[in-house]
């Protein structure tokens, strides 16, 4: 790649030194997976950043999801959002569910949840709604759904690392006299991914955030093929282990996110300040009292006011070495798997159906300078 291209996201990496130390320790221990030292450490050290009560480390983001629903034993219907990664709605699939899409609020992204009940069946079990970008769904709404039908809620939190709301507003409990959640302690259980390209990474990685001891235990078995034992193994488990360089890596990047998101959050400044009064764009503002982790920066673009549509300016864009991309386009729904399901009809989804043709996520990561800022912002303006 030409060193001049500014690409949508670049990884946050450790001090190689530190990390060459951490390597030497493995090799001395020879113990390099199945829940070694530093894989323990970095369970409880996430726990602590993100106010959670348990932690499971997997080796992606997708695992998590997939095993969240074997633990809670999904069936039938599982509605969900169709503006999202793909990985959502295929671990429904492998699960032998069957997703049901709901539109999403313009004004998150999010599973609108005044959409849900229209969607419930005497076959739904489950709602599965994405945190996408990291803004946080509307929890106290969707748990309250879930209650009155008795649905489980298994949340996406793959892009909302770190990311706090008014525990009041959104049903959580607060952890601390600010009245702050992680919105990890939302729903059942909530996954997230730890992909090279997301705020806190460890290479490939990924979470599943559980509420107590037995599901954790639970969790434990599961991602490890149902094993209790040397002799025993009590379920049809998998292997989602992450092993101990990447556990490692984790400990080590947990130190400097919190500078990352930081940086993040300058870049939007940024971004927001010159984009603002541009006709035909449109962006997110942060939410209020919402401690957010600046994970994308989606704008869309209405062509009739910019004048130019969306895949025009995205092109123009590239030509200029300025890689942004389009998540989430296509909808999950307009896939080959799933575009024959009742729900996915483009009528069904008017919202999320606009919002992915019109989205570009902007170049968004810790180590962005002025002049790339500017470049990308001129791409847009000019
Ligand atoms: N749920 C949601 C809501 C998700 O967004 C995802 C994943 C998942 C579940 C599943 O989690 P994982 O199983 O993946 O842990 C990326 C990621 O592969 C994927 O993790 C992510 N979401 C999705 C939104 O984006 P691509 O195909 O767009 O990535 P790629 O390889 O084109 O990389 C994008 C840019 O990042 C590159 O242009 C340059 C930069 N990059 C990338 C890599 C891999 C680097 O600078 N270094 C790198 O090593 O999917």
């Amino acid at each position: 790649m030409n060193k001049d291209t500014i690409t949508v996201t670049s990884p946050l990496l450790p001090d190689l030194g530190e990390f060459n130390e951490y390597l030497k320790k493995i090799w001395d221990s020879k113990w390099i997976t199945n829940n070694g030292q530093f894989h323990k450490q970095l369970e409880k050290a996430l726990a602590d950043y993100l106010h959670v009560p348990y932690v499971c480390l997997f080796t992606n983001g997708t695992l998590p999801l997939m095993t969240a629903l074997q633990a809670l034993r999904i069936t039938g219907e599982v509605i969900t959002t169709p503006y999202s990664f793909v990985a959502t709605t295929h671990s429904i699939w492998w699960n032998h569910c069957k997703p049901v899409f709901v539109d999403i609020d313009p004004k998150t992204g999010n599973i609108d949840p005044d959409k849900i009940e229209a969607a419930i069946t005497p076959a739904t079990t489950c709602i599965m709604p994405v945190h996408v970008y990291g803004k946080p769904c509307d929890t106290k709404r969707i748990q309250e759904i879930a209650d009155k039908y008795g649905l489980k809620v298994i949340y996406d939190a793959a892009h909302a690392f770190g990311v706090e709301v008014p525990a009041e507003e959104y049903g959580l409990e607060a952890y601390d006299d600010k009245g702050l959640a992680g919105i990890m302690n939302a729903g059942d259980m909530s996954t997230l991914s730890f992909h090279a390209t997301k705020v806190f990474n460890t290479i490939e990685g990924g979470a599943l955030v559980v509420h107590d001891e037995a599901m954790k235990k639970r969790i434990d078995n599961l991602k490890n093929f149902g094993i209790t034992g040397e002799v025993t193994v009590v379920a049809p488990g998998i292997n989602g282990k992450m092993d101990e360089m990447r556990s490692a890596y984790g400990l080590l990047n947990l130190k400097q996110v919190d500078a990352a998101i930081e940086k993040r959050r300058q870049v939007a400044v940024k971004y927001r300040e010159a984009l603002r009064n541009i006709s035909g764009i449109r962006f997110f503002d942060d939410m209020p009292d919402v401690r957010h982790n600046y994970s994308y920066f989606p704008i869309f673009i209405n062509a009739s006011e910019y004048g130019m549509t969306r895949d025009e300016l995205y092109f123009k864009m590239k030509e200029q070495g300025v890689l942004g991309r389009r998540y989430f386009y296509p909808l999950i729904s307009s896939f080959s798997t799933y575009c024959g399901l009742p729900s996915a009809t483009p009528e069904n989804l008017p919202v999320a159906t606009r919002m992915a043709n019109e989205v570009i996520c902007l170049p968004m990561h810790h180590s962005l300078f002025e002049e790339d800022i500017q470049r990308i912002i001129n791409c847009i303006i000019r």
